[in-house]
């Protein structure tokens, strides 16, 4: 049973970690004992221009939710990201940039760090932006894109990244509906050996967008990209026009620090809105102690800016702690799928974090692309945004962390703006597939139906969090209500995650998928990412993905999406290999219904597998698959519906 599968604690982790078991019960029942005193101690960790008096204001109440945090606090985020560690670290490597091309890195030290936000905020002052006004980043993975964050959050304007998979008209509605007065952009961005026209599609954007909107360009390739008189500029020509002291603004606790825009279960995407203290505070802290982040590690997420787990964890988190952080422009299969090990040895890497898709890819591969280089720095492995299934951590564990790295799975959304549920690498023993226990001051609980919470310890139902916690995003940008009717209405007084739990004998999370993936067949619920994981752990299967489709006699039947590893040629004996495997893994309820060979699954840029299309194309209804755009490749649509298996 997957319940008392555990690793323990490694003595050696927990020896020199900031919580080992102990301390972690001790810091966790302080949090929930008395949030105000908790946070009021831990508040210190920033540096404060006008210390705060009030720690926790705070509401769930459906018919007034608000949320505030050391709101007469001042501090500026960009100060302690970068000012305050020149004084012990100003020649520390702040960010270790990697380029897309193998032969190219980069390290800037906190001194440049310096130097460059401050030039990069004088830019953004000399185009007219101001404290408050909205600044669109659609930015490679460069040095730049840290630098322009930093930048806004230092002379107050509020950035709204767009990830530069995004298409033009993406872009746009991101653009409209901030009323951004400014676009920075590069000219192309490199990825796996090839260029994204990044200037030519906010060229396209700004066609459906306000003449006043202008554009700033990052020369990154080199490539010729026509420029508009009066709107558009280059970063190196202004920069020559500017002076390197830039004073960081005085910032209200509360004041907005970014907007990063997310896609609901329906409808246009959410403008959610991030603050400056406690969302700094959390992202901090979390990233000390989730990671274990110690004095002179290395440490590497492989997110993108563009996601928010970029924004916590590779730039604010790491940065507000003094660390040094790796930005990879690249992907994981350039030029061949050892990359990440290849960089992991080349920088030396103690801290390593990654999303299970990613590992399923390279799993696929095969293990001699991780043989071949030095991991032996390796000391943590972290993984985020899906459920990991057990298969792949077991990959990660054996074949990536040599059996001696703890992995933290770590759940949590855009819009708690960092680490929530997870391991603490010296406190918590783990389970294969499960994201464990609460950080401090968290407090999740599992509701039924009805909008009750389950007291049994062992038990499913959809994950739910009592109270706010610093991090936690205030509203939707200028939409105040949509915020509340999102996450508050459904479940009154709770903070509604859209997630499905399940919570075992020890008092464990298991993040079972979107509640919108839970099937019911023949009354019984089932987490379509459990036949998932059942389906990717026979040996001739790289992805799966499962759906509920009506079933005359079930409900809802199991159709199952099956991509197999390379080499692996479909037949009727596979699939009726794998439909007795899925009832030996998990029971006969579980059994698919019907299962369709997929050359390739529909997912966004960001790896999320769009069930969404996949239950449509289950349901027969191709006319009503909703909005592809955002799909990484569209094309792998037509192709399910072309060959999808009759029932
Ligand atoms: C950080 C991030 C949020 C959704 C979330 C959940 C899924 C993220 C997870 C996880 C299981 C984990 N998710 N981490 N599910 N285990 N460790 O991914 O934010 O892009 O907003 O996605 O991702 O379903 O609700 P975001």
């Amino acid at each position: 049973m997957a319940d008392d599968d555990i690793f323990s604690v490694r003595p050696e982790i927990a020896a020199s970690a900031h919580a080992d078991a102990a301390r972690y019960e001790e810091m966790y029942n302080a949090s929930v004992a008395d949030p105000e005193a908790f946070w009021a101690e831990h508040g210190k960790r920033l540096d404060w221009i006008k210390p705060y008096t009030k720690v926790k204001n705070t509401s769930y109440d459906y018919h007034n939710v608000s949320i505030k945090w050391f709101e007469d606090g001042t501090l500026n985020v960009c100060a302690n990201c970068v000012d305050r560690h020149l004084k012990d670290r100003a020649h520390q490597t702040a960010i270790i940039w990697e380029s897309d091309d193998p032969g190219v890195s980069q390290h800037i030290t906190y001194q440049e760090l310096y130097e460059q936000v401050s030039k990069f905020g004088n830019v953004l002052h000399s185009l007219g932006v101001k404290k408050g006004d909205r600044v669109i980043l659609y930015l490679p993975m460069i040095p730049a894109a840290a630098y322009a964050m930093l930048a806004c959050a230092r002379i107050g304007a509020i950035h709204s990244i767009v990830f530069a998979g995004f298409s033009p008209d993406a872009l746009a509605d991101r653009i409209n509906d901030c009323g951004a007065k400014l676009v920075v952009t590069a000219d192309e961005a490199p990825r796996g050996g090839r260029a994204t026209p990044l200037k030519a599609n906010v060229d396209k954007a700004l066609a459906r967008c306000g003449s006043d909107v202008r554009c700033l360009v990052v020369r990154r390739t080199g490539g010729a990209v026509p420029m508009t008189e009066g709107r558009d500029v280059w970063y190196h020509d202004e920069v020559e026009r500017v002076s390197d002291h830039c004073a960081p603004v005085e910032m209200s606790a509360e004041d907005p620090l970014f907007i990063l825009y997310t896609s609901g279960s329906t409808g246009k995407p959410k403008g959610v809105l991030h603050t400056s203290g406690g969302y700094l505070l959390y992202a901090s802290m979390t990233h000390q102690y989730v990671f274990d982040y110690q004095e002179g590690d290395i440490y590497w997420c492989t997110a993108d800016v563009g996601w928010v787990t970029g924004h916590s964890y590779i730039v604010y988190g790491p940065l507000a702690n003094g660390a040094t952080t790796l930005m990879f422009e690249g992907v994981p299969t350039y030029p061949d799928a050892g990359r990440f090990w290849e960089v992991c040895a080349k920088h030396k890497v103690n801290i390593f974090y990654t999303a299970p898709t990613a590992i399923r890819a390279l799993m696929g591969q095969g293990e001699e692309f991780v043989a071949k280089h030095d991991l032996s720095s390796l000391r943590i492995l972290g993984s985020v945004g899906e459920p990991i299934n057990p298969e792949a951590w077991r990959w990660y564990h054996r074949v990536v962390g040599r059996e001696n790295c703890p992995i933290v799975d770590t759940w949590w959304q855009t819009e708690t703006g960092g680490i929530l549920i997870t391991p603490l690498p010296g406190a918590i023993a783990l389970k294969p597939g499960s994201a464990t226990r609460p950080f401090f001051g968290v407090q999740p609980c599992v509701l039924n139906d009805r909008g009750e919470e389950i007291t049994e310890t062992a038990c499913e139902g959809v994950l739910a969090i009592k109270d706010s916690w610093p991090g936690q995003m205030r509203t939707v940008y200028g939409d105040h209500d949509r915020f509340v009717s999102t996450y508050f209405e459904m479940f009154k007084g709770y903070y509604f995650s859209g997630d499905g739990c399940r919570r075992d004998k020890d008092g464990y999370y298991w993040i079972t998928g979107r509640v919108d993936d839970v099937i019911n067949v023949s009354g019984h619920r089932m987490g379509t990412a459990e036949v998932e994981s059942a389906l990717v752990a026979h040996p001739k299967v790289s992805e799966a993905a499962v759906v509920g489709f009506p079933h005359d006699i079930k409900g809802q039947g199991i159709y199952c999406y099956v991509t197999l590893m390379s080499g692996e040629e479909p037949s009727d004996e596979l699939r009726t290999e794998l439909r007795n495997w899925v009832r030996k893994e998990i029971g006969p309820i579980a059994s698919p219904d019907v299962i369709q060979w997929a050359p390739g699954l529909p997912k966004t840029r960001s790896g999320k597998i769009m069930r969404r299309i996949l239950r449509k194309i289950a349901e027969n209804d191709f006319g009503a698959l909703g909005d592809t755009s955002t799909l990484a490749d569209p094309s792998v649509v037509d192709n399910l519906i072309e060959n999808r298996a009759v029932k």
